[in-house]
């Protein structure tokens, strides 16, 4: 195989800060790093900060900072890898990746390209390498701490269980059909084992809907008729007086949106019109995008000011269909109870604020939050439901119909697993995966 061509690209973001850094990656790292480090001794010490000059390619001094020479393939891409790090100026940090382009044997690296080749490389299987990706686009705690988990494998560790029982599975679904003689009720048992399989997957799948929560936060929209107290209760929850709040009803129309963490985890949080019949044209207007976004949200908190009745409440729920719905009993200072399943709170007195949050992040998210292991990317869940299917099909398989079906549906069930991991992978995947990159990482 032709070598990967070097490639550079500037590791941190594009704004000012400490440290800008600068990497290259490829068999001519170290080479085409001198053209703006002319003073690193040559050879330098893998794994030694040598402290620089910065120039651009020209001769002029433009910065001094440090320089780390990674030996392929003790990298981060498997390859030779130079860091430069410098003052982290974006203009600065321009400058001398295009004096370092000016060589042609350089090239931009993608989005993603480092971390690609780590993949391709071996340095990391995909499930690890796309924890690179969505560590660095976390928005909460629990994002990174989930992200953290799948870095150092706790996917991968929890997969090769159910990928090891599969396969060995299919090996004697195989054996079986090739020898016919000795598999004398034998699929019986096998029957029993696939099913054990599946409820791990299953069990696995389960934290997918959770996960992809976590990442891409929960939206929470607060519905409720006019005056009942929506925007008192969503600038409690926000904690600062971001909606406006009156007597008069009809007072929010546009939906407004506000992003909190509840005990780390990510949610966005939107307060809406209320519903009320006789609203004029504008306010009128509010209520369809108040719907809109109920529906289109994660849970819809129906806020029920003091006295409103069962029928009503039936009404809104119907409203907000298919998201699920919670009641809130709004202004309980002003007295009120709630039923089982229900909260009670007063955006003005502050009561039970905090019991709305707890319920919120359970209802949402479970008890362990980022405890245990979350299926956190679409993709992953996507690869593990096409494993349960097959399994479940393998199951039934082996109570009706032939061996054949079982071990090729057993053989699905594999496949699905190995791209997980990255073993079974199209260029064409790893493209999409990695385009969510940016570039330097
Ligand atoms: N006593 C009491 N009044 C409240 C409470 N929440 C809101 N209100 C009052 O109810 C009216 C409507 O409040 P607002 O938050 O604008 O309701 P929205 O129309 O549902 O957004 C205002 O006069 C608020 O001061 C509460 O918890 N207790
Ligand atoms: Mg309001």
């Amino acid at each position: 195989v032709e070598a990967a061509a070097t490639i550079v690209g500037i590791a941190t973001a594009p704004a000012e800060g400490g440290v800008g850094v600068i990497r290259l990656s490829g068999s001519l790292a170290l080479e085409l790093a001198r053209a703006v480090a002319p003073e690193l001794p040559d050879p330098p010490q893998p794994r030694h900060a040598y402290f620089t000059r910065f120039t651009d390619g020209a001769g002029a001094v433009l910065d001094e900072g440090l320089v780390l020479y990674f030996q392929g393939p003790r990298s981060y891409t498997g390859e030779d890898v130079v860091e430069l790090q410098a003052h982290g100026s974006p203009v600065l940090l321009k400058l001398m990746q295009s004096a370092l382009l000016r060589d042609g044997r350089l090239r931009m690296a993608e989005p993603g390209e480092f971390t690609r080749r780590a993949f391709v490389n071996g340095r990391m299987d995909l499930s690890r390498a796309e924890a690179v990706a969505d560590l660095v686009a976390a928005q909460s705690e629990a994002a990174v701490r989930a992200a953290g988990a799948q870095l150092r494998g706790a996917l991968s560790a929890a997969l090769a269980p159910v990928r090891e029982a599969v396969l060995e599975l299919r090996a004697e679904a195989e054996g079986l059909l090739s020898f016919p003689d000795e598999a004398e009720g034998a699929e019986i048992g096998l029957g029993e084992r696939v099913s054990g399989v599946l409820r791990g997957a299953r069990a696995l799948l389960e934290t997918a809907g959770r996960g992809s929560l976590l990442r891409r936060g929960a939206r929470v929209a607060l519905l409720g008729p006019a005056n009942a107290g929506k925007s008192t209760l969503f600038n409690a929850l926000v904690g600062e007086a971001r909606a406006l709040v009156d007597e008069e009803p009809g007072t929010t129309r546009d939906v407004l949106e506000a992003r909190l963490e509840l005990e780390g985890v990510p949610v966005t949080l939107l307060d809406t019109a209320g519903l009320r019949p006789d609203g004029g044209r504008l306010e009128a207007l509010g209520q369809a995008r108040a719907l809109d976004a109920a529906r289109s949200a994660d849970l819809v908190l129906l806020v029920a000011p003091p006295g409103a009745e069962a029928a009503e409440l039936a009404r809104w729920r119907t409203l907000a269909e298919p998201t699920p719905t919670v009641v809130v009993w709004s202004k309980a200072d002003l007295g009120g109870r709630a039923g089982s399943e229900e909260v009670s709170v007063s955006g003005k007195s502050g009561e039970g604020v905090d019991a709305l949050r707890r319920m919120l992040r359970t209802r949402l998210f479970g008890e362990g939050v980022a405890q245990g292991v979350q299926v956190t990317s679409e993709r992953h869940a996507a690869l593990l439901r096409e494993c349960v299917e097959a399994l479940a099909r393998a199951a039934q398989a082996s109570e009706v119909s032939t061996l054949e079906v079982v071990a090729g549906e057993l053989a699905l069930a594999g496949e699905a697993l190995g791209r997980v991991t990255g073993e079974d992978v199209q260029g064409e995947l790893l493209d999409a995966v990695f385009q969510r990159f940016c570039i330097g990482k």
